[in-house]
């Protein structure tokens, strides 16, 4: 109740802020020459208030992570750092698996699991609706639908727009705001497409593959690629007339994880069977993690994977915003679209036409 008010205080602050831009009186003339006011939030109430555990301070400041809006980006940045002393203290759980293998039946149980133990669940996923129906997160949280009603779960499905292969550009982030509002334990879920599954695996600490039984086939079919990153294989649906061939497959993965690289030095990859719908097995998967963050934080690889995934974040984070400038300038300028004309009409060559391009950008 109280969170509610406070909220709703809140809520006003930041609406005001954004109403500011609207509100212009006085003559045309200075209307046409004011600039608009920039946005405005309270950012001692907000680190307060995400640090208490409001979870409706904590969307909002992702939102302003998440924007493409300058100021409100801005203002996101602010924040994250402020918060940064904060962070680091979760444990960071990636989890892929084909589309249908049971991904957020599993978080929904593992979570609910979690926070009946007494810890605090948060979930970052992708909602691959959302780009078609423009912004509905309705289909994950659905299926997330007991956990997201407790107090102690935070679930946050991102827009597919603005992903990096499939995952929010700005997912890392967010998961460090998570930390500072006092989450246990994060959960990152890919929709698996494209190159998701590396840029998930280059965030988490603790990366899971929920399969499916049917062994024979998906075992051949599944990238050596996708096993190789993985912590722990899950076999999920071990239960009604699947529960035998489930536990079959367990077996089959465990010998062919003898013959692959491990995801973490030091760690040899366990294959176990859950069922998410019956809640069965997930105490062991629990267990698996406590093993594993213990031995590889006694051994230094947990600290030393966090620092070079941070350094890796910083060099893709130049990439993107190289790209996203270049973009940016380009789409100003007509030279772009003659370039490509030209090329299209085979009058210069790709390399050409590139070299072209980056002589005329850097002369201005
Ligand atoms: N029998 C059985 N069915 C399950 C289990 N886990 C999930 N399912 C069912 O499998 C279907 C897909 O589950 P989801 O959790 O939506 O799978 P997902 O991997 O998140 O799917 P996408 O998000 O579409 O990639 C649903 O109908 C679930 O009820 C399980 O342990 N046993
Ligand atoms: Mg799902």
């Amino acid at each position: 109740m109280a969170e509610t008010d406070k909220t709703n205080q809140s809520a006003l602050h930041v609406m005001s802020g954004i109403k500011s831009q609207h509100d212009g009186i006085g003559t045309a003339s200075v209307k046409k020459f004011s600039k608009r006011k920039p946005l405005v939030i309270d950012q001692e109430e907000y680190i307060c208030e995400i640090r208490k555990g409001s979870r409706l301070h904590l969307a909002k400041a992702i939102t302003f992570i998440e924007s493409t809006v300058t100021d409100q980006q801005t203002i996101g940045q602010q924040l994250l750092k402020s918060l940064l002393p904060f962070t680091g203290s979760s444990i960071r759980i990636g989890i892929t698996g084909v589309p249908g293998a049971g991904k957020s039946t599993f978080i929904e149980s593992f979570g609910k699991m979690l926070v009946d133990k007494g810890f605090k669940v948060a979930v970052l996923a992708i909602d691959p609706s959302s780009s078609v129906t423009g912004g509905s997160i309705l289909g994950d949280k659905t299926r997330m639908e007991e956990l997201a009603k407790h107090p102690n779960a935070f679930i946050r499905p991102s827009p597919s727009a603005g992903t990096l292969g499939g995952v929010h550009k700005k997912s890392r982030e967010t998961m460090l705001l998570c930390e500072a509002a006092g989450y246990d334990v994060i959960f990152v879920e890919t929709v698996g497409v494209g190159q998701s599954e590396t840029i998930v695996r280059g965030m988490v600490d603790f990366f899971l593959l929920l399969a499916l039984t049917g062994a024979g086939d998906e075992l051949q079919g599944m990238k050596k690629g996708i096993m190789e990153l993985a912590d722990a294989i899950i076999v999920n649906k071990t239960d009604g007339t699947n529960e035998k061939l489930a536990k079959k497959t367990v077996a089959e993965y465990k010998q062919i994880l003898h013959f692959l690289a491990p995801s973490t030095p030091n760690w040899i990859t366990p294959a176990l069977a859950v069922s998410s719908l019956y809640k069965t097995g997930l105490n062991a998967v629990w267990e698996t993690i406590l093993q594993f963050q213990s031995k590889m934080m006694s051994n230094q690889v947990w600290q030393n994977r966090r620092k070079d995934q941070t350094i890796d974040w910083f060099k893709t984070m130049i990439v993107n915003k190289l790209y996203d400038d270049f973009f940016s300038s380009m789409e100003k300028k007509q030279s772009m679209k003659q370039l490509e004309q030209l090329v299209r009409e085979e009058k210069v060559t790709v390399s050409q036409a590139v070299e072209e391009l980056f002589s005329s950008n850097s002369k201005e």
